[in-house]
């Protein structure tokens, strides 16, 4: 296993829609392994795999608190089939805007189908921190960012900072 790169915005892999994978072998679960590793080291309770800059429709995620008690998951082409009306909102962050926070509402609940680490089909049905954690991560194998859901002022004034903090960084590396 190894730590993988996160991409940080902007970049414009992230907006880029990922593609669905076609079968699951031992190298598409080494890839597997590599985001769970990146995502417990960052660390994050979600990851998708276009944040390591590969375009396929992978997510990893582990909302448990206990760090003793890992519980991963491992979602393959997931598909949201339904959402809830009523929803909820939550502090979002993301491994991809480092230091930015925000509250989003997102519908509480959703159903969702995906493939898992050995290749089955599965189904779950999702709410609290689960079920947003997953549509934020759908999301991104869509091309879309948290603050994608913000007024346009809150999203431009966060995507200025990330502008001015890889340009700190660069300056610090070159
Ligand atoms: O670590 C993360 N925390 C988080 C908190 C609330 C809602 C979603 C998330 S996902 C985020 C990691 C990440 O960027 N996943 O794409
Ligand atoms: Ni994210």
């Amino acid at each position: 296993m190894s730590k993988r790169k996160i991409v940080i915005e902007p970049d414009p892999i992230l907006r880029k829609k990922s593609e669905t994978l076609e079968k699951v072998d031992d190298e598409l679960r080494g890839l597997l392994d590599d985001m769970l590793e990146t995502m417990y080291s960052a660390p994050g309770i979600g990851l998708a795999a276009v944040q390591v800059g590969i375009l396929k429709r992978l997510i990893v995620i582990d909302i448990s608190k206990d760090k003793d008690k890992k519980n991963p998951l491992f979602l393959i082409n997931p598909e949201i089939i339904s959402k809830s009306k009523t929803s909820s909102i939550y502090e979002e962050g993301c491994l991809s805007l480092p230091g930015h926070y925000a509250e989003i509402e997102r519908p509480a609940e959703c159903h969702i189908k995906y493939i898992d680490y050995i290749g089955n089909k599965k189904e779950i049905k999702a709410k609290g921190l689960l079920s947003t954690c997953i549509q934020h991560e759908v999301d991104h194998l869509n091309g879309v960012l948290f603050i994608d859901h913000l007024s346009k002022l809150k999203k431009d004034m966060i995507l200025k900072k990330l502008v001015k903090h890889k340009k700190d960084l660069n300056k610090i590396i070159l």
